[in-house]
């Protein structure tokens, strides 16, 4: 049995990586299965949930980052097993943004290497798609539902990903520009590098 590959799309809010999530699942059929992150159907799911959707429900920045990356801990024997079946497994979100979003808020001793060490040992992607926009997502539908949805948040976070990139070195990883480009154009961009890895014969990698 050929294992599944691990494709990951990451970004910012609302910069298409459902959409496109979406597109290559349907495109690659039988074969795939789709898993976004957070997975806000697990218990620990359930309260990252309440974190992102209810303004008065604070935690600790430390606890709701280790929360983020439990849940990624809970799916990891499920999504190992898809791969050694043959599934592809396409991530909505995964690692970056868990060491992204929390280091991006500039909390005393939660730099970079802090937040990445939880996912230390997580199954690490064939092909991490980065969605990077220069100009704001604030128009899209849906934008400023939730906690991290602000303007000034979203660039400092920007930032904060290319920061991370430099630290967490990642041969397989593309950055995708989207600004200004229809959805169409974006998988019509991504439809060849998804092809590629899907057929290349590939070793097991972990963070
Ligand atoms: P994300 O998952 O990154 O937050 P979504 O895929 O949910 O983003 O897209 C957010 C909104 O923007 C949706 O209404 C979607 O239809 C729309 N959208 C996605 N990609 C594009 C695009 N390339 N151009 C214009 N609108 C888009
Ligand atoms: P969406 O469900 O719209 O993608 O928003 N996040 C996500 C983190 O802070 N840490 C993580 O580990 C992950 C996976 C990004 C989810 C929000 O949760 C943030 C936006
Ligand atoms: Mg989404």
């Amino acid at each position: 049995m050929v294992r599944g590959k691990l494709i990951l799309i990451e970004g910012l809010d609302r910069t298409g990586k459902s959409t496109q999530c979406e597109n290559v699942v349907n495109a690659l059929g039988n074969d795939a299965v789709l898993i976004k992150f957070p997975d806000r159907t697990t218990k620990i799911g359930q309260l990252i949930n309440q974190y992102l959707t209810d303004k008065d429900f604070e935690l600790p920045a430390q606890s709701i980052h280790l929360l983020f990356s439990a849940n990624r801990w809970e799916l990891k024997e499920e999504i190992h097993s898809m791969l050694k079946a043959g599934k592809h497994v396409v991530l909505d979100r995964y690692v970056y943004s868990g060491v992204a979003y929390s280091a991006a808020k500039g909390i005393q001793g939660m730099d970079i290497s802090w937040c990445f060490n939880p996912d230390k040992g997580l199954l690490k992607p064939d092909l991490t798609l980065f969605f990077s926009n220069s100009s704001n997502m604030r128009d899209r539908e849906g934008f400023g539902e939730e906690r991290y949805e602000k303007v000034e948040f979203q660039r400092q976070v920007r930032d904060t990903f290319f920061n991370v990139f430099d630290q967490i070195k990642d041969s397989n990883r593309i950055v995708i520009d989207v600004s200004d480009k229809s959805i169409d154009e974006v998988f019509s961009e991504i439809k060849p590098l998804i092809h590629d890895v899907i057929n290349k014969e590939l070793g097991e990698c972990v963070y």
